[in-house]
């Protein structure tokens, strides 16, 4: 079966187990290092190494500074190894702590730095319209990390949205030329909600190693492509097929990284699983690439695959599997889903075939993902 593969799934299943994080994400204690903070008045868009101080009961803590204009940040703690990282708490400057499963609203079990990650983990605020950016001194406790990075946006206002993304292409069958209409596809979709993408030429990678590759993000082969990626959008990799897996695509997070040259910093979609004849399925190719690049900016599902997990955004439509599964097979399709949500970009599994064929899309951004979309750090 081929899906939109949700990376953050598993950690997304096991919410209650994150309450276990405290064990599961345990670290040795160990010096990290420090630097400099940089100066984050100069520019719209700054990433900076956040200097850490060593606790003494097993964390680190620090903290940072998000100016009166300040718009949206993604913290993120990193080790090298891969080995688990999680934060224990982000207070914002009111001492809320808005990982903390007590607060509203709380990213608790959400984001990736509140149930940990192999290498990378992080948290983006605003992740929803429920969650700011204030203005003031934010402070955090990390477990053990090689270091703490924040990217932060400022100064520009929302109100009319860029985002620059950067295609590259893997293998031998398809050409850069062969993604022209599914771009168009993807640029239209973000168009119809608010969001102008500049989409750079299509760079050609021909190293045959890339052709086909792991959808582990951790994965040495598939780190040394996206770590390719620019640091001044989102980075599409669109791989002749997967190693591994039979997926459309998959993002690096939900969201990503961002500003960062790593193994985080693009999603990668499948070019084999999108061949429609001796042709590339132009629409559904493009709404695949629309779909993880939701993933990497912060976007859930709308629905998961079982109809009983949803995201945390108010103004998308639900499809309860207790509702909805009509044939009992325990998932809830596009089809059985109509008119609760299976035309959202975000839903978790694309229109059957045929219902494609009779002009069913997915190119619909609530007013509450656009907000998501448009606060992200990475856009202008
Ligand atoms: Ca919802
Ligand atoms: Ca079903």
């Amino acid at each position: 079966m081929k899906i939109k593969l949700n990376l953050c799934h598993a950690a997304f299943i096991l919410l209650t187990a994150s309450l276990l994080i405290g064990s599961g994400c345990s670290k040795k204690e160990s010096s990290s290092s420090a630097t400099s903070t940089a100066d984050n008045s100069t520019s719209p868009f700054t990433v900076s190494e956040i200097t850490q101080t060593n606790s003494g009961d097993g964390y680190f803590t620090g903290s940072f500074v998000v100016p009166s204009d300040g718009i949206s940040f993604l913290l993120s703690t990193h080790k090298d190894n891969n080995a688990s990282v999680a934060f224990y708490s982000l207070s914002d400057p009111d001492g809320t702590d808005i990982l903390s499963s007590s607060s509203t609203p709380n990213l608790n079990g959400v984001a990736s730095g509140s149930l940990g990650g192999s290498g990378y983990a992080n948290v983006l605020v605003p992740q929803s319209p429920s969650f700011s950016a204030k203005a003031g001194t934010w402070t955090f406790k990390a477990y053990n990390n090689d270091r703490v990075k924040l990217a932060l946006r400022s100064r520009s206002t929302p109100t009319s949205t860029t985002i620059v993304v950067q295609p590259y292409i893997t293998g031998t069958t398809w050409a850069a030329g062969d993604l022209t209409a599914t771009l168009s596809v993807m640029s239209g979709i973000y168009s119809t909600n608010g969001i102008t993408l500049t989409i750079n030429s299509t760079i050609t990678i021909s190293d045959s190693q890339y052709a086909a590759i792991s959808g582990t993000f951790t994965d040495s082969t598939t780190s040394a492509l996206v770590s390719q990626g620019v640091t001044e959008g989102v980075n599409l990799f669109f791989i002749e097929d997967y190693s591994d897996s039979e997926h459309l695509g998959n993002a690096a997070g939900i969201p990503g990284s961002m500003g960062i040259a790593n193994s985080w910093n693009g999603v990668l979609i499948s070019l084999t699983a999108h061949v429609s004849g001796s042709t590339l399925d132009a629409q559904l190719l493009g709404e695949t690439a629309a779909h993880e690049m939701g993933h990497q900016l912060g976007l859930f599902h709308t629905t998961e695959k079982w109809g009983t997990e949803f995201d945390i955004i108010s103004d998308t439509a639900e499809c309860a599997k207790s509702s909805r599964d009509n044939n009992d097979d325990g998932l809830v399709s596009a089809e059985e889903c109509d008119g609760y949500g299976a035309n959202n970009v975000m839903f978790w599994r694309p229109w059957t075939t045929s219902s494609q064929s009779a002009g069913k899309k997915q190119e619909t951004l609530s007013s509450h993902q656009q907000h998501v979309l448009k606060y992200s750090p990475i856009a202008k």
